[in-house]
């Protein structure tokens, strides 16, 4: 799926948008489910939905929602509940855009649906994902699927080139977990950081260890992404998953693993409380908290 140049950029880089990672009927059903659920978050105060395999609301919404102006923004473990994002978790040309990184034996993770809606505050503090999900080796990547146009000023990732291949950067403030980079380094990430955009049906293929966050949507159209983590079947959890659900380990290219592969060095550990997402452990309210 993906050409010789691509599969370097993504390791020089940290990260690679590629287009066409879905078919046009995949992203429609996509698409479509998302719509209902915006509009179903309009007769909801508080997050709410069938709850995720740990008791938590599956639908999170900021806490400048309202009817009027829906902030839904996070919705957890689509693929558990949902066909159209269960069939592209487990078997579109992003998997297949994935296994050509990482694979060719690769297993599931988790996954959430990032909404972004015009009007909302959401953003998402630097960090890089192997704080959230560290496992035995780094031979994960993030598939952040485009479900709208990802643009400058809908909110695009940014990332910082070649941050993967640098250090870890404590998501701690003194003891406390906040889920985000310091400010002083957040300062030298932004110094170096690039946009990230691409159409809707493209995915950003991004390495766990990148750098990278996100602003505000400030234009009037939506920043959706469906975010999927996907490992070699040779990395194992060190940690708890921040976001358990019911494909975790569900093998979706390639053959299992009973060998354990170590990569050297030393590994901070996170500290995730039990809230509806992650943007909570940010530091950003959910609806009516
Ligand atoms: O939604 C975004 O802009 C980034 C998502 C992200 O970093 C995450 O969910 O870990």
């Amino acid at each position: 799926m993906l050409t010789a140049a691509q599969k370097e950029q993504f390791w020089r880089d940290g990260f690679l948008v590629a287009t066409d990672a879905v078919s046009p009927a995949e992203l429609a059903a996509m698409r479509a489910d998302l719509a209902g659920w915006v509009e179903e978050s309009r007769d909801h105060a508080v997050p709410y939905g069938p709850p995720t395999i740990d008791g938590r609301p599956r639908f999170d919404m900021g806490a400048e929602h309202t009817a009027e102006r829906p902030a839904l923004r996070r919705i957890n473990n689509p693929s558990d509940l949902y066909p159209a994002y269960d069939q592209v978790m487990r078997n579109s040309a992003m998997v297949d855009m994935v296994a050509d990184l990482i694979g060719p034996d690769v297993k599931f993770h988790h996954c959430k649906i990032n909404v972004k809606l015009p009007g909302s505050h959401t953003e998402v503090g630097y960090h890089q994902d192997f704080a959230y999900t560290p496992h035995t080796n780094d031979d994960i990547v993030t598939a952040l699927l485009l479900l709208d146009d990802m643009t400058r000023d809908n909110g695009c990732l940014m990332g910082v080139p070649g941050s993967h291949r640098g250090p870890m950067h404590t998501l701690f403030a003194g003891e406390r977990f906040t889920g985000c980079m310091t400010a002083e380094t957040v300062v030298r990430m932004k110094a170096r950081q690039v946009p990230i955009t691409g159409p809707a049906g493209a995915v950003c293929l991004m390495h766990t260890k990148l750098a990278h966050g996100s602003e505000a949507n400030r234009a009037d159209r939506p920043r959706p992404l469906y975010i999927c983590v996907y490992t070699a079947t040779d990395a194992f959890p060190l940690w708890r998953n921040p976001m358990p659900n019911r494909h975790e380990g569900l093998l979706v290219r390639g053959a299992p693993s009973r060998l354990a592969r170590l990569q050297a060095g030393v590994v901070e550990l996170p500290d995730q409380p039990k809230s509806a997402s992650f943007f909570t452990v940010q530091g950003q309210r959910s609806a009516a908290e």
